[in-house]
């Protein structure tokens, strides 16, 4: 690939003048014949008043499932008809295949009591569970939750989705990083930002029609961002969505003098059904999994 870069950069060379060819080729060569590594280049410093305002996006609550009320909730996808969880806090986090309808788990391995662990994806029936500060992702074979073993990570680990080739992972700052499943060999770095500037606390992430939906720590929102740009082209407000839509009653998860939101029992889980296209919205501590659907 490299060889047929610089290729195309000499021959660009030939049609023009020994002077004008040489200030060609060094500025050919700079912008397209040297991005080899890590593509910083897709989003570099977006100045907040080139980005237009998020658009509203208005969803309808269709329907709610039973959510176990002890599962603080890091990721949530949908595989072969079921959601696959993954649950965080040490000595409690696990990896679960959750029936839809019932919320019944179905299978379920606990990781190690030091393991925080976090996001998780599927990736060719393979999951990918991510950790929040023990450096290590965890690979399982989807089909049976065996274990294929864990790869470095070198940051934190907060929310992971993927594209058709690349783990798309947050780490809780306004980065995404695109990296290639299997070695997490690092193909692009992606910063986000909106009208106002830089998004940070990206956290659990999810691929909807060729948008990466995110919702963000501590804001009562979900994001779509423009994958190519990193632009945030629309919101979904979340605002006491579980308060506003529960049949529970949700005053365990109020400590004496603190809000639901105060006892962790934040937005945490979005999951897409590419077929039915409707999302499942869910939190951690939630009593239920909420299907929704963008209007
Ligand atoms: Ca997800």
């Amino acid at each position: 690939m490299m060889l047929n870069k610089i290729k195309s950069c000499i021959e660009k060379i030939q049609y023009s003048s020994m002077q004008i060819g040489i200030m060609y080729f060094m500025l050919t060569f700079s912008t397209s014949c040297s991005n080899e590594a890590v593509d910083t280049s897709a989003n570099d410093s977006p100045s907040a008043s080139e980005i237009k305002e998020p658009s509203s996006l208005i969803f309808t609550v269709l329907n709610s499932m039973p959510h176990d009320t002890a599962a603080f909730t890091q990721g949530l996808e949908i595989y072969n008809g079921k959601f696959i969880e993954s649950t965080g806090l040490n000595k409690q986090s696990s990896l679960r295949t959750v029936e839809m309808k019932s919320g019944k788990v179905l299978k379920q391995i606990n990781n190690e009591d030091a393991v925080f662990a976090e996001g998780v994806t599927v990736f060719n029936d393979t999951i990918y569970q991510l950790s929040w500060q023990n450096h290590q992702v965890f690979l399982y074979d989807a089909k049976n939750f065996k274990k294929l073993g864990s790869l470095p990570w070198s940051g934190e680990g907060w929310g992971i989705t993927h594209d058709e080739k690349n783990l798309i992972i947050s780490e809780g700052s306004d980065k995404l990083y695109f990296v290639e499943p299997g070695t997490l060999k690092l193909n692009k770095v992606l910063s986000v930002s909106d009208n106002y500037g830089s998004v940070n606390n990206l956290n659990e992430l999810e691929m909807v029609e060729g948008f990466i939906y995110a919702n963000r720590w501590q804001y009562d929102y979900i994001i779509k961002i423009d994958p190519k740009t990193g632009f945030v082209t629309g919101k979904i407000d979340m605002k006491d969505f579980l308060q506003k839509n529960s049949k529970y009653d949700l005053t365990y998860l109020s400590k004496p003098g603190s809000t639901p939101s105060e006892s962790g029992a934040v937005l945490n889980g979005i999951a897409y059904d590419s077929i039915s296209k409707k999302l499942y919205i869910t939190g951690k501590l939630w009593p239920e999994i909420f299907e929704i659907k963008l209007d």
